[in-house]
């Protein structure tokens, strides 16, 4: 068990289970999908900074990726507008690679390309986690500093190895009460009104507390991955000036034991369908179907 012990209002976190590669291989994802309870997985050995910076460089600078760019200065963030760069110019361009408030980031469906994500990762990354099935995904995430991913959840099985940098992530337990949802019929179910959980304002957001005695403050560090449960909120935090994470998000069937949830992933989808929002559709890879 670990804890990065920290106490917001006075009220502790909760430990975690900590598990080496050859335990999660063990187990299994399924298993540890079944346990339901985030953890950390140590799945990569000890590099120095920069190292997987330049393999992503190497072998994904060509590839066509999404660029999300959101105004993180309002409390009621503007929805994100998304185009598409080669990689490499988020590391080597302006106003990318300046960029120290959180407006732009790469968030990026490469599910195509399997040999890179198992070439950087050292591991035959497809059988373990099954992301090729349809409604899963392979992510990628490269932020500068400053960055914050606001209170939600995501309605999907979640491991997230984070290959540069570290993150903060206080994750907190399933529900709706607690947290204080934004517009349901904007789509926004799954975002919390309280901006942050770290200094949350108790007065105004008061059942929050509850779910605050029940967060797991995890710095996820360089080599590390976190299981993520599907419908465990989260707030993420870049702690340093680069981040790197792949991620798999996997559907499963707990979904159908979570109704309110259910039904606010089948109205987001079709939400996002009509209104054409980007919804991390796969980037198209030029080796995809040669052999
Ligand atoms: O890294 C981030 O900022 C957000 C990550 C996240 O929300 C996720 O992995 O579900």
């Amino acid at each position: 068990m670990n804890d990065t012990a920290s106490e917001y209002h006075g009220i502790k976190s909760v430990p975690y289970p900590r598990l080496s590669l050859d335990e999660f291989l063990t187990w299994g994802a399924d298993s540890i999908i079944r346990a339901d309870v985030p953890a950390v997985i140590d799945v990569l050995p000890p590099a120095e900074p920069g190292f997987h910076q330049a393999a992503v460089l190497e072998k994904l600078g060509d590839a066509t990726v999404a660029l999300v760019r959101k105004d993180r200065s309002k409390e009621n963030e503007t929805r994100a507008e998304v185009t598409k760069i080669p990689l490499r110019d988020y590391f080597e361009k302006e106003p990318y690679k300046s960029n120290r408030d959180g407006t732009y980031r790469i968030v990026s469906n490469i599910k195509n390309y399997s040999d890179t994500i198992n070439d950087l990762l050292g591991f035959d990354a497809t059988k373990i986690f099954n992301y090729q099935a349809p409604l899963n995904l392979a992510n990628i995430w490269v932020n500068y500093g400053g960055m914050r991913s606001r209170n939600h959840f995501d309605d999907l099985e979640n491991f997230n190895i984070q290959l540069e940098g570290r993150k903060r992530f206080v994750v907190m337990p399933p529900g709706f009460k607690n947290y204080y949802i934004r517009s349901a019929l904007r789509g926004y179910a799954n975002t919390s009104k309280s901006v942050r959980v770290d200094n949350a304002d108790l007065k105004r957001y008061p059942r929050l507390a509850v779910a605050l005695s029940q967060r797991r403050d995890i710095v996820l560090e360089p080599g590390q991955m976190l299981y993520l449960p599907m419908g465990w909120w989260h707030q993420v935090d870049a702690v340093d000036q680069l981040n790197i994470n792949i991620n798999f998000w996997l559907s499963d069937p707990k979904m159908f034991r979570r109704p309110l949830m259910l039904a606010d992933s089948l109205y987001k989808a079709a939400f996002r369908k009509v209104n054409g929002l980007y919804n991390l559709q796969p980037e198209k890879s030029p080796m995809e179907g040669v052999k």
